[in-house]
């Protein structure tokens, strides 16, 4: 594996590059243009200077996370061959700048969903959490503000205030679009992107929808392992593969992380690790990444990671907010070193006891 640390940007992220780099073993940003909207090309110039940029303080990209994708790829409205051209030339761009791992997600209108930013845990931190009693009081058309509240004047990735301005028009356009439907597109997308990310060797690398199931009446697929082994047979290359977050898929107890690490070799490109704490089966906020502070058994899930033999970016995930930090909700400094460290005492722990 290779360590990794996501970053949004100059201009977006409160964490500079200098910060990150400091951090013992990481060696790579997951990064992104995050003034892009779906659908817009990203040209060689800005991805150029966004290397450049990255590459200048000692560090590389390790992936993109994210190239999000317009909706009428999710819905296939008639119009969804304009946008997929489009991404395989943003793929192509990428591509030539020596970029091999994209992240994206299938979710339709809302990204990822929690009722509150940050709820204050008995350590007096703060964290991302979700409860469904709250989620279900909330008018999808609320959400946006609900979001956004407590982000600290961050922009949320997924939650930009012009998608959101135009709410009632997405619910509109997904109408008739379920879970079915949801999986033909998604193949017709990446039946169409293939051979571009076969002749730059690009990992797509889908991201599992958060929470782990349907919100809001709307279809979510990429929620469990008969879901990914469908979706990985039904595009049958490599290069389709999958982002294993814990968090995310960790969202649904069904869910056994470190079994669908176990049956997933090879298809895992990139690995969000980080831990949830259950308070009931409606109640969940995130967690430091320590087993001991959550409902995980984190080293089960590296040493799943280990086994296969997975050697894609890894990162820490979404940290709570700690020493008075104000960042982005989930995206601080502290806490997701703290995270890093942990992770790496677990890879040597486990690749040193397997000697
Ligand atoms: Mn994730």
């Amino acid at each position: 594996m290779e360590m990794t640390f996501r970053w949004f940007g100059t201009g977006f992220d409160t964490v500079p590059l200098w910060k990150i780099r400091q951090i013992p073993g990481v060696t790579g940003v997951i990064t992104t243009l995050y003034d892009k909207e779906p659908g817009e090309i990203w040209e060689p110039e800005r991805i150029r200077a966004l290397r450049s940029e990255v590459e200048a303080s000692g560090l590389h990209i390790s992936g993109i996370e994210s190239v999000n994708i317009h909706d009428a790829i999710k819905v296939g409205s008639p119009d969804r061959d304009l946008y997929i051209d489009r991404y395989i030339q943003t793929l192509e761009n990428l591509g030539k700048e020596d970029i091999h791992l994209v992240c994206y997600n299938f979710m339709p209108v809302f990204d990822w969903t929690r009722s509150e930013l940050a709820r204050v845990r008995p350590d007096g931190s703060t964290v991302l959490a979700y409860n469904q009693d709250a989620i279900d009081a909330i008018k999808p058309e609320n959400m946006f503000d609900n979001m956004t509240k407590d982000a600290n004047g961050a922009r949320l990735a997924g939650w930009e205030p012009e998608r959101m301005a135009r709410i009632k028009e997405l619910f509109g356009m997904y109408r008739d679009v379920d879970e079915e439907k949801l999986f033909e597109n998604l193949k017709y997308f990446l039946e169409r992107i293939m051979p571009v990310c076969n002749k730059y060797d690009i990992r797509m690398a889908v991201h599992p929808d958060d929470p782990a199931w349907p919100v809001f009446g709307l279809p979510r697929i990429i929620t469990n392992i008969d879901n990914l082994k469908r979706m990985m047979r039904m595009v049958d290359d490599p290069h389709n593969g999958v982002t294993f977050c814990s968090g995310s898929y960790g969202t649904n107890p069904e869910n056994d992380l470190p079994g669908m690490i176990r049956s997933l070799p090879g298809r895992i490109h990139f690995a969000h690790v980080r831990n949830l704490k259950f308070n009931s089966e409606r109640d969940f906020e995130e967690a430091a990444h320590l087993s001991s502070d959550g409902s995980f058994d984190m080293y089960e899930i590296v040493k799943a990671l280990y086994d296969i033999g997975f050697d894609g970016p890894i990162r820490p995930d979404h940290g709570r907010m700690i020493w008075e930090e104000s960042a982005m909700p989930g995206y601080g400094l502290y806490d997701r070193a703290l995270g890093t460290a942990y992770i790496n005492g677990l890879w040597e722990a486990i690749s040193k006891s397997g000697r």
